[in-house]
């Protein structure tokens, strides 16, 4: 009596804990469950026909299955064998069409989709046309059509058309936003892979993944899509193509030039090779997986200063095997530099957005 009581509590704590651990499956801004725009909703609805049709199949073989062993098992004064049907017509017909209309109910919405979704909307008015590069282990996002590069951060309109024109810099990596679409290869062969996808008409901020195993540090190649009113777009654009602004202390400055930007871009300054680093500070995370808490939404990591810090410090430690070297700096320089990239802010946010993240921050946190 005692032991199979102990067996339920069992089986309702390992019920229990999974519930749990699945509750955390529909986070808005990175499940592909909770789809957040139009092109990740049909994604989801093709989903749902193909486990809809599967659970019927299953679930009618296994109840004439579970039917059959019962009703024709071996009893006394029955030897088992029961009246056999073979080649009988009408249940031949019967099972040979039954999975052709389920595959046509499959099959349709998914071509149709499918292709859908494949269509080049480059040639779109008012689409926004961003070139992806993918680098182990970061991401580059290029708006030609503004001659802006950028990293880490896709900043892009509400209610609007985003294509995506995808490539690599070395490995194969894929790109991948759960909630809002996915997700495409970039292929080392060179070819330029295309998807596009629909932001929201609210703003928002994604969680995007590298979707294809590209190395030591693949799991933290994030980068965040993140969508804001058309105000505070324009400004964003406004502020990437101003002139750079350099560190105040000509000491760091000449440091800042001489270490860093050999490398790295801000404003028309420096090289385009690695991640540019203009507006930096207003950022959501440093190098893609440093959460800024300068930003109340997040409150389990570090400041924008204390993120590049640590960054600066050992990139290596942080990102195994990136393409960043410890780079020899003075304790003044690591702060200096610190201080003037965590304090690099493009403040293109409007009032309206800054508001609502306000109120998102305090929806997220109860
Ligand atoms: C040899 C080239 C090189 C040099 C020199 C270099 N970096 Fe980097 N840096 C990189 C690469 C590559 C990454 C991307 C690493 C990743 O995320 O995989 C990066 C990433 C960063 C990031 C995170 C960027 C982001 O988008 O969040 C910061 C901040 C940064 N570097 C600052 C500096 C500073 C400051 C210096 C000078 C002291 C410097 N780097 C020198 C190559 C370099
Ligand atoms: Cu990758």
């Amino acid at each position: 009596m005692k032991k199979r009581w102990l067996k339920w509590l069992r089986l309702t704590t390992l019920l229990a804990g999974a519930a749990l651990l699945l509750s955390a499956c529909g986070r808005a801004d990175l499940s592909a469950l909770n789809p957040q725009g139009a092109v990740a909703k049909e994604q989801l609805d093709l989903m749902k026909i193909s486990i809809s049709i599967m659970t019927l199949v299953v679930v009618v073989v296994f109840l004439i299955a579970i039917y059959v062993l019962f009703r024709f098992r071996r009893r006394p004064g029955n030897d088992g064998i029961p009246v056999q049907v073979e080649g009988n017509h009408k249940l031949e017909i019967v099972w040979t069409v039954i999975p052709l209309i389920l595959l046509v109910i499959l099959g349709v919405p998914t071509v149709q989709t499918v292709f859908a979704q494949a269509q080049d909307h480059s040639k779109d008015e008012n689409a926004v046309i961003v070139k992806v590069t993918a680098h182990q282990y970061w991401w580059e996002f290029e708006y030609p059509e503004e001659g802006i590069v950028t990293a880490q951060e896709l900043v892009v309109p509400v209610d609007s058309r985003i294509v995506i024109e995808a490539k690599t810099a070395d490995v194969l990596h894929s790109f991948w936003i759960p909630a809002l679409a996915g997700k495409i290869d970039t292929n080392p062969a060179g070819n330029v892979n295309r998807m596009f996808f629909d932001t929201p008409d609210k703003t928002g901020i994604f969680l995007g993944k590298c979707a294809e195993l590209c190395g030591p540090s693949h799991a933290l190649m994030d980068f965040k899509v993140k969508v804001v009113d058309d105000e505070s777009y324009a400004n964003w654009l406004a502020a990437m193509k101003a002139p750079a602004v350099l560190p105040e202390d000509p000491a760091i400055a000449d440091a800042f030039q001489k270490k860093c930007l050999s490398c790295h871009a801000v404003g028309e300054l420096g090289g385009p090779v690695y991640p540019n680093l203009t507006g930096i500070g207003d950022r959501e995370t440093v190098a893609g997986i440093l959460v800024n808490t300068d930003n109340p939404q997040y409150w389990n990591e570090g400041s924008v200063y204390e993120n590049i810090y640590r960054w600066l410090e050992d990139p290596q430690k942080i990102k195994p095997g990136n393409a960043m070297p410890k780079v020899e700096l003075t304790q003044e320089e690591l702060e200096g530099i610190s201080r003037y990239l965590a304090d690099y802010k493009l403040n293109y946010e409007s009032e309206e957005l800054k508001n609502n993240d306000a109120t998102s921050d305090k929806e997220e946190r109860q």
